[in-house]
């Protein structure tokens, strides 16, 4: 069976202008639910640790500022299948190849300020929820 946890991240372009709630209401609306949530400014070594797989490619220094140029806000998200679910329904990482109706094609403004991270796998959903939950910050854990 697939997992029921998955770590998602309102980027700095959609928190700073306004858009978590509508967001979280989507992710609702969608089947998720809340188990951990922060609002934090991630710091350069926490933003080049989390994104260290992408380290060698040529967009890693903007990725970096621009996680690192304002305030997010990291969630546990729950749901039957989350990983894959939570795919869905965010789109395809440039907004402009996102189906209608996702978050990245009502919210992001471009491949890099795409305003919504999502886990990609299973495995990579409990390393980014430690990443950024302690047991105790979580609903349940
Ligand atoms: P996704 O977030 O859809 O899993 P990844 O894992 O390929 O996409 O990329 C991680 C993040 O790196 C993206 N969310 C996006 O912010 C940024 N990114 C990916 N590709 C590019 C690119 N070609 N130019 C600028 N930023 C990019």
């Amino acid at each position: 069976m697939t997992g029921t946890e998955t770590l998602t991240i309102i980027k700095p372009d959609a928190f700073g202008s306004g858009k978590a709630g509508k967001i979280i209401a989507h992710l609702e609306a969608a089947g998720f639910r809340l188990a951990g949530a922060r609002v934090m400014r991630l710091s350069r070594p926490e933003a080049e640790a989390f994104y260290s797989v992408h380290r060698e490619r040529p967009f890693f220094g903007s990725l970096v500022e621009f996680m690192t140029s304002g305030s997010c806000m990291p969630m546990m998200l729950r749901r039957a299948d989350a990983v894959a679910e939570l795919r869905r329904v965010i789109g395809a990482t440039d907004p402009a190849e996102a189906e209608a109706g996702t978050v990245r094609a009502l919210y992001a403004e471009s491949k890099e300020r795409n305003a919504i991270h999502a886990s990609d796998s299973d495995e990579n959903a409990e390393i980014e929820i430690s990443f950024f939950f302690a047991g105790t910050d979580r609903l349940g854990g």
